[in-house]
């Protein structure tokens, strides 16, 4: 192609995609975008893929010390969905030109981050429960904006995910009622989940506005429609209300009713707490990478094998042709 063919056709393909977002159109995988919009998609997405996966481990902990045959039939749906999840983010992520291999590749060797909230670790079946009402609860908030992000792929599955996600939010709660209902311990169990899960969930939403790289560019694409700050707001004042009906407190000596914001105000986040797990050394990460990396190394066999079955179908059939 000619250098000035090529340069005009570029043009007319940003325009086209400029209009696409001007006007709430999808960009769908063969559409002409932006370098940095391709890649910055890559990343999230790729990202949240890699968070559902290790995701998983947490609450994979407890699946055989689940109290009842019915708790541990609901945690091993849940912890199916994870993975289902991470499947659909997969996809979506290799229809920008990304391979599934490079994907895990830069997950095992800690060059894709996953989200801070899976490097903590889970001490009882309580935080079963917490993980569900906050963690879900938080990943919920801003994958309902997700549903509507720019890049189609991303968008049509994170419709699917957020109605499990809804149902993982309200099976921790119900754990959570459960429990603050029952003995003193139990109730002790579930006041000492929910104290050592707030914090991180807030974390989940990621740097404050003033520090986030990518919120700009990524609001003005559509990719995000809400900023971090906003999103974090929303989930506190969600969370003081619904804390309530379990009779518990969120650990915050901070958090007062603002009547002129018309939200509730917050405590102050441990920020280094936050960029110390994003950078590997949270209580759990080296344990949730190890757990990937044997993972992916015990399941070689099983690629191995789909990879010779394949070949094979694939050399009956041309023979057959023959
Ligand atoms: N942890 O400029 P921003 C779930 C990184 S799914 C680690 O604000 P952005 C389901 C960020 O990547 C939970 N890193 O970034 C479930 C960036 O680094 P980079 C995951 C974080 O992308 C429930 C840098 O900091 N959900 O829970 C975190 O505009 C229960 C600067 O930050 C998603 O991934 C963090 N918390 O906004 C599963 C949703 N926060 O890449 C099992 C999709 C930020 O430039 C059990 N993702 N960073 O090197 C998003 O919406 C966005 O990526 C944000 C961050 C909002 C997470």
């Amino acid at each position: 192609m000619e250098v000035q063919d090529f340069v005009q056709k570029n043009s007319l393909g940003e325009k086209l995609f400029q209009q696409k977002i001007d006007t709430e159109t999808k960009i769908e995988p063969k559409d002409w975008m932006p370098d940095a919009y391709r890649k910055t998609n890559i990343r999230q997405i790729s990202q949240h893929a890699h968070s559902e996966v290790v995701g998983m481990l947490p609450e994979g902990n407890w699946i055989t010390r689940a109290p009842s045959l019915k708790r541990k039939a609901i945690l091993l749906a849940k912890v199916q969905d994870e993975a289902g999840h991470g499947l659909y983010l997969y996809s979506a992520a290799e229809t920008l030109g990304i391979s599934r291999d490079e994907m895990i590749e830069q997950l095992l060797t800690g060059k894709a981050k996953y989200s801070s909230i899976f490097n903590y670790p889970t001490l009882t079946w309580a935080d079963m429960g917490a993980i569900g009402w906050l963690v879900d609860g938080a990943a919920i908030l801003n994958q309902v904006m997700l549903c509507r992000t720019s890049y189609g792929p991303y968008a049509r599955a994170m419709v699917r995910i957020c109605k499990e996600e809804s149902f993982h939010q309200r099976q921790g709660f119900e754990i959570l009622l459960v429990l603050s209902k029952g003995t003193p311990e139990q109730k002790a169990m579930c006041q000492d989940a929910i104290n050592r899960w707030w914090w991180p969930s807030l974390m989940m939403f990621g740097p404050r506005d003033s520090e986030s790289t990518n919120s700009d560019q990524s609001m003005q694409w559509k990719i995000k429609r809400k900023t971090n700050d906003e999103l974090r707001q929303q989930f506190v004042d969600m969370c003081v209300e619904q804390v309530k009906v379990l009779g518990m407190t969120l650990p915050d000596k901070d958090l007062q009713w603002n009547e002129q914001r018309g939200h509730y105000d917050f405590g102050e986040i441990n920020w280094n707490e936050f960029r110390n797990v994003v950078k590997g050394n949270g209580p759990c990460n080296k344990q949730r990478l190890n757990a990937r990396k044997k993972a992916h190394e015990d399941g070689a066999w099983v690629r191995a094998a789909a990879m010779a079955h394949a070949k094979k179908k694939a050399e009956n059939v041309k023979q057959n042709a023959a």
